[in-house]
C-alpha cells in the first residue's frame, strides 16, 4: 500500500449521485454539458473526416460573399472550375463573383468564354476584388495583380504542385490532370446530376468536360482515372454542339495570314525551326503559328517571331527534351536591353523593345529580309551553343 485511501470510493460516488439528484439545476447542467460535448465531438469528427466536398461547401456556407479567383490569363480548366465553385457557393446562399487578372486572349479561351456565355470580371489590383474572402482555383498562390502578395486565400482548390494554402480549406491534388475533375467530384458528392436530386446545369457540365479535355490534351497528358471518372459523370449533361464549337473555333483572318507567312518563311536547321513573320496585329497569332509548326514532321522545336508596336515578340514550342523553350528564349535574347523572355520546358515567349521603335536595329534584331542574325541567334540557343 502506498497510503491510506480516505473513505470508500463507492460511498463517494453515491454521495455525488445523491447531490445531483437533490439539485435538479445541477442535473440539467450535467445533461447540457454532456449534450454539448457530444455535439462538439461529432462536429469536430465531421470537420476532419467528412469528404472534401462537404468541408468545402461548409466553408463556403460560413461566408456571405466570396471572390472566386482564377490565375492570370485563365484557361478553360480554370474557368470551368470557377463556375463550379460559384454554383456550389450559390447553393448555400453565398454570393460568388468570378474574377481574373491578365487577359482572356487565346482563341480557345475566348471561344470557351463566348460559347458558354460567361461573365468574368477582370481585376488589376487587390482593390478590385469583389469580396474580402478569396477562393483560388487552378492555382494555389495569388499572382498577376498588384497586391497579390498580401492576399491570404480563404480556400484553395488546385492540381498544381505548390505550398499555397487556404485559411479555411485546402484541397491541392498534384496527381490530378485537371482542377475540373476535382470540382466534378464535389458536384457529384453534392447530389448534382446523375443519380442526385439536383440538376447539373448543361453549361457547367460542358465547361468542366472541356476543362478536363483541354488540360489533359484530350486525355493523353497527365491524365488519371479521376479524369475519366469525372468525364463519364459529366458527359450525360454536356452539350455536344457547344463542346464542338469551343474545340474548333473559327479562325480569324489575321491568325490564318500569320500562320501562312510563318509556314512560307520558315528556316530549318536539323530538328529546329524558326520563322519571322514581320508585322502582326495580335500576338496570339504567333502562338497559334508556333503550335502548328512544331507539328511539322521531323521538327522538335519551333520559334516564331513577329513585330508589334515597336517590339519584337517571340513564341516557342518544344517537344524536345534537350530544348527547354523558356530558357532557350531567355538565352537567345540575353544581353538585349529590357528583354523579357521566359516560360517552361515545352512553351516559352516574351518580348524585347526594338531600337527606335523598330526603325533601326542592332544586327541581332535585323528582322527584315532574311532575318539572318535573328535566326542564327535562335538556332544557336536551341542547339545549346550559347
Ligand atoms: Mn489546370
Amino acid at each position: 500500500m502506498y497510503g491510506q485511501v480516505s473513505g470508500d470510493p463507492g460511498a463517494v460516488g453515491d454521495r455525488l449521485v445523491g447531490a445531483v439528484v437533490q439539485q435538479p439545476a445541477l442535473l440539467v447542467a450535467v445533461a447540457v454539458a454532456a449534450v454539448v460535448a457530444l455535439v462538439a465531438g461529432v462536429y469536430l469528427l465531421r470537420r476532419f473526416t467528412a469528404p472534401a466536398s462537404e468541408r468545402f461547401v461548409a466553408a463556403l456556407e460560413d461566408l456571405d460573399e466570396t471572390a472566386v479567383l482564377m490565375h492570370p490569363n485563365p484557361d478553360p480548366d480554370a474557368m470551368a472550375s470557377a463556375m463550379a465553385v460559384a454554383t456550389l457557393a450559390e447553393s448555400v446562399d453565398t454570393d460568388a463573383t468570378i474574377q481574373y487578372p491578365g487577359q482572356i486572349r487565346r482563341s480557345e479561351n475566348r471561344a470557351f468564354e463566348a460559347v458558354l456565355e460567361c461573365e468574368f470580371d477582370r481585376i488589376v489590383t487587390d482593390i478590385d476584388l469583389a469580396a474580402d474572402e478569396v477562393v483560388l482555383v487552378d492555382h494555389n498562390e495569388p499572382r498577376g495583380f498588384t497586391g497579390a502578395d498580401g492576399i491570404e486565400p480563404y480556400a484553395v482548390v488546385d492540381h498544381h504542385p505548390g505550398d499555397g494554402e487556404g485559411r479555411a480549406f485546402t484541397d491541392v491534388r498534384p496527381d490530378h490532370g485537371s482542377c475540373s475533375s476535382i470540382l466534378a467530384e464535389y458536384l457529384a458528392d453534392g447530389g448534382y446530376g446523375k443519380g442526385g436530386d439536383r440538376p447539373l446545369p448543361s453549361r457547367l457540365a460542358t465547361g468542366l468536360l472541356y476543362g478536363i479535355q483541354s488540360d489533359t490534351k484530350s486525355f493523353t497528358r497527365g491524365c488519371t482515372s479521376a479524369e475519366f471518372d469525372a468525364a463519364s459523370y459529366l458527359f450525360p449533361a454536356a452539350d455536344a454542339d457547344r463542346l464542338n464549337r469551343i474545340a474548333n473555333p473559327e479562325i480569324d483572318d489575321e491568325t490564318l495570314e500569320v500562320k501562312s507567312r510563318a509556314i512560307r518563311r520558315r528556316r530549318v536547321d536539323g530538328p529546329f525551326l524558326v520563322s519571322h513573320v514581320g508585322s502582326i496585329d495580335t500576338r496570339d497569332a504567333l502562338s497559334s503559328a508556333a503550335d502548328e509548326l512544331v507539328r511539322l514532321e521531323g521538327i522538335t522545336a519551333a520559334v516564331v517571331t513577329g513585330e508589334e508596336n515597336g517590339e519584337l515578340h517571340a513564341s516557342g514550342r518544344s517537344q524536345d527534351d534537350r530544348v527547354h523553350m523558356g530558357k532557350t528564349l531567355e538565352v537567345a535574347f540575353d544581353g538585349l536591353e529590357d528583354a523579357s523572355f521566359g516560360g517552361h520546358s515545352r512553351m516559352g515567349g516574351g518580348r524585347v523593345p526594338l531600337p527606335d521603335g523598330g526603325q533601326t536595329g542592332p544586327p541581332e534584331l535585323a528582322t527584315d529580309g532574311g532575318s539572318t542574325e535573328l535566326h542564327t541567334q535562335l538556332f544557336a540557343a536551341m542547339n545549346g551553343e550559347l
